[in-house]
């Protein structure tokens, strides 16, 4: 299995949740402008969407969309979803929110086309991270355990403390938290981050 990623961005999320998940798995850095891997082969064959992350299965199947590979990893290690009967739809509906309101969002505070767009960028994130902080049932996103959803999170508000916005509470405890589970700390280092 070979998950394509590029350091610091959204794929680091997979590359936790392959880690929490205990899944063997080659990891290839792409070069996001040229689209190119690290050994110089063209990524957009193995993803013709041209951006990461992509996870290449045994049999050469392809898995593209955070949510996706995501949700595939939950189902080869149970542990990492929420359980009950709405277990698999409130997975579905975080990844969902954090994929379109969160991660889409934070992309344009990076890239913003003015100064007046970044600022109203920041003040809906802001808004959808007060959102988060103020439901947290536990520990994690869905209370005691951490699941593949807590992954992508982690990943948007280590961008958001590269924007230097504003997270409350108790989301730098969650940080925190995310960041010391030898899982993260093993991707962070894969992936030259620490
Ligand atoms: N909808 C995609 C978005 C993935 C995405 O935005 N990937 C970024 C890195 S965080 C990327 O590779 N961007 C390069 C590009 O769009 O050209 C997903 O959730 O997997």
């Amino acid at each position: 299995m070979k998950l394509y990623l590029a350091p610091g961005a959204c794929s680091l999320a997979d590359h936790i949740a392959l880690h929490e998940a205990g899944l063997e798995f080659e990891r290839i850095k792409v070069d996001i402008p040229t689209r190119r891997t690290e050994s110089g082969d063209d990524f957009t064959k193995v993803n013709p969407k041209g951006y990461v992350p992509a996870l290449v299965l045994g049999d050469g199947t392809v898995l593209t969309e955070n949510a996706a590979i995501l949700t595939w990893v939950a189902e080869r290690a149970p542990r990492l979803a929420p359980g009950g009967e709405l277990g698999r739809v409130r997975l579905a509906e975080m990844l969902s929110f954090i994929g379109a309101e969160l991660h889409k969002l934070l992309i344009r505070s990076i890239f913003p086309t003015s100064d007046q767009e970044k600022q109203v960028v920041d003040e809906v994130a802001a808004q959808r991270f007060a959102y988060i902080a103020e439901r947290l049932p536990g520990d994690y996103l869905f209370g005691r355990e951490m699941s593949v959803a807590d992954a992508y999170l982690y990943v948007m508000l280590r961008w958001a403390k590269a924007l230097k916005l504003p997270l409350p509470d108790p989301l730098p405890a969650y940080f925190d938290r995310m960041e010391a589970r030898p899982a993260v700390q093993l991707a962070l280092r894969h992936e030259g981050l620490i």
